[in-house]
């Protein structure tokens, strides 16, 4: 059965491949699963229709005929179980690629995710000078350790698997806070992630909804 996902109908990046369907498309590229885009509004993602699925009313979420899902590491884990590709055989390579999917969004995200907020809402507040480089220097510590731990390999345990995905999806979503640069085998990973066709196919699929909404 051909899955759906949601994603922004505004592409309120542009088309960059900010929002976190890009991490699911991707995915979906790499095991080479078909899928379907429903375009959600702003309101419609609070309402009810949506909700059913994505309790926060956000993206992105995943049908696959009774199947409803939501969030974007739950989604990416499921895919990858039922594809080929993203998760190795062996289980205990299996269990660390799963370890490093949730170090990806339960340690190295927040940090970086809070530098985003406070530059969305609180820029324009007498505190954010200050408070900025407290983020910055938090979002660098972890950035510290996962630099030193992937040190000259080409990926986080072996061969590619979910949890380079999953954190070069994290890591993507940095390239405009300039936080990379200090880091050259940061940025060739997230490099290598970039150059992987799958990605490109994915980034492909969600600019094109920024394209068209250029035309409509
Ligand atoms: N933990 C959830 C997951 O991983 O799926 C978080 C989902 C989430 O944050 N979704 C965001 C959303 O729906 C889109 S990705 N926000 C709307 C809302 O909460 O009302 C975050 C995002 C949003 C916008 C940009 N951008 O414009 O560049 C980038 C990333």
């Amino acid at each position: 059965m051909t899955p759906t996902i949601t994603a922004f109908q505004e592409s309120p990046d542009q088309g960059q491949g900010q929002a976190r369907d890009m991490r699911v498309r991707w995915a979906l590229e790499e095991v080479h699963q078909p899928y379907g885009v429903r375009l959600v509004s702003f309101r419609e993602m609070k309402e009810p229709e949506h909700l059913r699925i994505q309790p926060f009313g956000q993206i992105p979420s995943y049908e696959e005929g009774e199947l409803q899902l939501f969030e974007s590491g739950a989604i990416v884990l499921h895919i990858a179980e039922r594809g080929t590709g993203l998760l190795p055989d062996d289980l205990d390579a299996r269990a660390r690629a799963i370890t490093w999917m949730f170090a990806a969004l339960n340690t190295v995200e927040p940090p970086l995710v809070e530098i985003e907020a406070a530059m969305l809402v609180e820029g324009d507040k007498p505190w954010y000078a200050q408070r900025l480089p407290l983020l910055q220097e938090r979002a660098r510590t972890r950035l510290d350790s996962l630099s030193r731990r992937l040190g000259d390999a080409q990926w986080l345990d072996g061969s590619f698997s979910a949890g380079d995905l999953m954190m070069i999806g994290v890591l993507f979503r940095t390239k405009d806070l300039g936080l990379l640069e200090k880091y050259p085998n940061l940025h060739a990973y997230v490099g290598r992630g970039e150059s992987r066709p799958a990605f490109r196919r994915a980034f492909a699929a969600q600019h094109a909804v920024f394209e068209a909404s250029q035309h409509a």
